[in-house]
């Protein structure tokens, strides 16, 4: 039988992070928890769009250990208060796309964590468009991208909302 507890063990002592296919460094990463870790985005669809993932690299979120889920949900709720405080928004949108044919590209549990503000978008659910086009690969040439020194300062500035 798989030994879970030893697998998530391995994982949280890594230094280096995986989200799905890619390898995170560690100064775009603002938050770490014993099973989880949140991230600032590449392509953000509204300032302060972030990441929330389980540390194992796992693709649905039927995979996620009872406490890995506890984890990821209480991080996510952190997250999102952050966030809403540290970008002036007044509203969050929290999702996750579990799997291809809901717009997952990554294959890594990730919940998303949008601050949202009023008049954001001129038709409300229009973010779940972007959602579903921000990423796709026709749209996902690195010249869109932010860059690496903008990210990090971003997560700089998150980062010290939790120590
Ligand atoms: W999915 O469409 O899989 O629900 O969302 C993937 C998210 O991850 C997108 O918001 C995308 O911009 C973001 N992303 C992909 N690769 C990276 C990366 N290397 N660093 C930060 N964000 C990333």
């Amino acid at each position: 039988m798989q030994d879970i507890n030893h697998e998530k063990k391995t994982w949280s002592d890594m230094a280096t992070l995986r989200f799905g296919q890619h390898i995170i460094k560690s100064s775009v990463v603002f938050l770490r928890t014993e099973l989880s870790f949140a991230l600032v985005n590449r392509k953000p669809v509204v300032p302060g769009h972030v990441l929330v993932c389980p540390i194992r690299p796992i693709e649905r979120f039927r995979d996620l250990q009872p406490d890995e889920l506890i984890d990821l949900f209480q991080t996510s709720q952190k997250v999102a208060n952050v966030v809403e405080q540290h970008f002036k928004a007044t509203s969050l949108t929290i999702v996750i796309q579990d799997g291809r044919e809901a717009g997952q590209t990554v294959k890594h549990v990730h919940v998303h964590v949008l601050p949202r503000k009023k008049g954001d978008f001129s038709r409300n659910d229009n973010v779940y468009e972007e959602l579903q086009k921000h990423d796709q690969e026709t749209l996902e040439e690195s010249s869109h991208w932010r860059t690496e020194e903008e990210m990090a300062s971003e997560a700089a500035d998150l980062r010290k909302y939790f120590n």
